[in-house]
């Protein structure tokens, strides 16, 4: 039994530190998917947060960055975020804790041997390594079935690496019917322009193969900001008629990500997406209308966070889930950690990672892990405060339902 205020807070502390993962939502992938595993010290810091960035310092125009080779793209965005200024953002920082952790010399500021570290290791070892660094278990890849590299891979039977959990992508099939269509009629889905009832069975039958060919955890989309549901025209159709009674049947939440507006400056590539203020009724009505179902939610404005933790009190359906994006830095997760103890206590996934760089897995959960242990054992401390005590074994059983146990135990329901 610990009884001190301050060995309440160290024990929760270390028990946060040393957490095993599962990071429910990366766009990561094993060795087998080929070209769509990203590492090492080029694709880290040509990651687009950095790019986005660098081009704010006016040095290239957006067309002229992407003219460059990779190798180019990194060498610029290091002299202009790393040498000509100190990289105090998030995401810079970001890259100085990977090197760090690699026992990199980070003072020395040598790129070139940064390369050379990276360039000998093979893809098996770094993954390896990275895991065991991170501390993290596994993670849940983005499977999208629309993509043009990954789906053959599927239809190939790819091998799976079980630390590598895949999900269903399918923001293709809910944003862009218009066009997604006539490729699922290419693909020998009997679908219309319009989501008739033929189409709708036809779109069932195509998520119901895609879920068992890939055995995805969960269905995903990402929504803009004027996300409203119900509402009228084919995503309202398709997620009422489609993706709920097929998450339904299969026993699988469907995660909605909300709030992105894409391609503001399109120039800008992956770079050029940004956020708005959603409106939370769409979350209450699916979570009221659909109690059969199970929905994880995440949204992309701070000015939602508040609104989203009150709502998942509401809805035992709703698993309310990490700090997505531009939301994931150090001043904000603390902020949302904090307000989401306070009003749901431990039922929360407070994080994942957003990964799309192997590598980042060593920066992301280590910043993570330093802020959101520090906002729990306030937590503890004023548990403490009013004479309740707690063993080690109960502050671990509740970190690690944080950390993976609440996602694990919500596939269960
Ligand atoms: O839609 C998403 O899954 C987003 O997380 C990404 O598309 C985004 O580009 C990203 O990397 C955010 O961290
Ligand atoms: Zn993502």
């Amino acid at each position: 039994m610990i009884v001190d205020t301050n060995a309440t807070q160290e024990a929760v502390r270390k028990a946060v530190r040393e957490a095993r993962i599962l990071d429910i939502h990366t766009h990561l992938y094993s060795k087998s998917f080929g070209s769509l595993l990203l590492r090492g010290i080029d694709e880290l810091l040509t990651y687009h947060y950095l790019i986005a960035e660098t081009l704010r310092w006016g040095a290239i125009s957006a067309d002229a960055y992407w003219q460059l080779s990779q190798r180019e793209q990194a060498d610029l965005v290091w002299k202009t975020l790393f040498i000509d200024h100190s990289p105090i953002s998030e995401s810079c920082r970001g890259v100085l804790t990977v090197l760090e952790r690699f026992g990199l010399d980070v003072a020395s500021r040598d790129l070139a041997a940064y390369r050379a570290f990276f360039d000998a290791m093979s893809v098996e070892e770094h993954t390896d390594r990275v895991f065991e660094l991170a501390g993290v278990d596994s993670v849940v890849m983005t499977n999208d079935p629309f993509d043009d590299i990954e789906r053959p891979l599927w239809l190939d039977a790819v091998e799976l690496d079980p630390r590598f959990k895949p999900a269903l992508r399918v923001d293709a099939l809910l944003n862009a019917w218009e066009t997604t269509h006539s490729t699922m009629r290419c693909w020998g889905y009997d679908v219309s322009d319009y989501v008739d009832s033929k189409s709708a069975s036809e779109v069932r039958r195509f998520l119901s193969e895609w879920i068992d060919r890939t055995s995805a955890l969960y269905m995903a989309v990402s929504l803009p900001p004027d996300f409203a549901y119900p509402e009228d025209g084919s995503r309202g159709t398709l997620i009422s008629e489609c993706l709920l009674p097929v998450a339904e049947e299969k026993g699988i939440p469907f995660a909605l990500m909300i709030g992105v507006t894409r391609a503001v400056n399109p120039e800008l590539k992956l770079a050029g997406d940004s956020l708005g203020r959603a409106d939370i009724k769409a979350v209450e009505q699916l979570c009221a209308g659909y109690p059969k179902n199970k929905f994880m939610v995440t949204m992309l404005s701070r000015e939602n966070q508040h609104e989203l933790a009150v709502t998942a009190r509401k809805f035992p359906n709703l698993m309310i889930f990490g700090c997505w994006w531009f939301l994931n830095n150090p001043s904000l997760i603390d902020e949302m950690t904090r307000i989401r103890l306070d009003l749901l206590g431990l039922s929360m996934i407070p994080q994942h990672s957003d990964c799309r760089v192997l590598d980042q897995l060593l920066y992301k959960w280590e910043h993570s892990r330093a802020v959101i242990g520090e906002a729990l054992a306030k937590q503890y401390a004023n548990l403490a405060a009013t004479g309740w005590t707690v063993t080690d074994e109960e502050i671990r059983r509740d970190v690690d339902g944080l950390f993976g146990g609440n996602f694990t135990a919500f596939l269960g329901r």
